[in-house]
């Protein structure tokens, strides 16, 4: 088996795959997407012409999407850790959490970060404004969800936990999310201290200084 996985260990979506592989140990190799490195994004473009990382390699069959990545995973490599529940009902509650850390944390959080690459004058305040109020309302939605849940979706952790660390992670960086909300604040904490993302996390700290509108000095 040779897995090769497209990937910089500072993005989000990238991530989100490396946190599956690292929960079973799945062997792999990282083709790293260096910054400048016209090469490596030539190869991406042959594989997946959007050039959007991560792209999985799988005995020469390219696989796109880091949700079906690692679907993909949890299907032809298989691990102790169940990232896709075998009850399809439960599947179902992880790939709706999976679809909402996507869409209202992963998706504004990057346009808040997107607006600030631009030049100062072609800065857009109300796509800010409407990224923030997504953010806001997700942040409430998600704190009431975890009422008794260790994880996103239940008690065990699954594809929407792998969603929900780097979404929640850089999200809380561009807006934090508010102390009136416990439980999504200490859902974040408990996804920092899990080994498979406290590694992703520490492998991607040399990056930090080119978070756009500038890291925090803290996880
Ligand atoms: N829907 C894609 C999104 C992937 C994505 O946005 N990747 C970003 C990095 S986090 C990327 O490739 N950015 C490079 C670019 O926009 O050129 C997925 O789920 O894999």
């Amino acid at each position: 088996m040779t897995l090769t996985l497209y990937a910089h260990p500072f993005s989000s979506y990238c991530q989100k795959v490396l946190i599956a592989l690292y929960e079973n140990a799945t062997p792999f190799n990282l083709r790293m997407m260096e910054f400048g490195d016209e090469a490596v994004v030539a190869e991406l473009a042959a594989l997946w012409p959007m050039k959007r990382m991560p792209v999985l390699v799988d005995a020469g069959q390219p696989i796109i999407e880091a949700s079906i990545i690692v679907e993909h995973l949890a299907l032809y490599h298989p691990g102790p850790v169940r990232l896709i529940p075998a009850d399809p009902k439960n599947a179902l509650g992880v790939r709706c959490m999976d679809r909402f850390f996507d869409n209202y944390v992963m998706t504004p959080m990057q346009r808040i970060v997107f607006n600030y690459i631009r030049p100062p004058e072609n800065r857009d305040q109300q796509t800010d404004d409407e990224a923030r109020a997504t953010l806001t309302a997700a942040y409430r939605w998600l704190d009431a969800q975890l009422d008794g849940r260790e994880w996103a979706a239940g008690d065990a952790f699954t594809l929407a936990d792998c969603a929900a660390a780097p979404s929640l992670f850089y999200a809380d960086w561009v807006h934090p999310i508010a102390e009136e909300l416990p439980r999504a604040r200490a859902y974040r904490a408990r996804l920092l201290a899990r080994p498979s993302f406290s590694r992703a996390v520490d492998e991607a700290r040399p990056y930090r200084a080119f978070f756009p509108p500038g890291a925090p000095d803290r996880d």
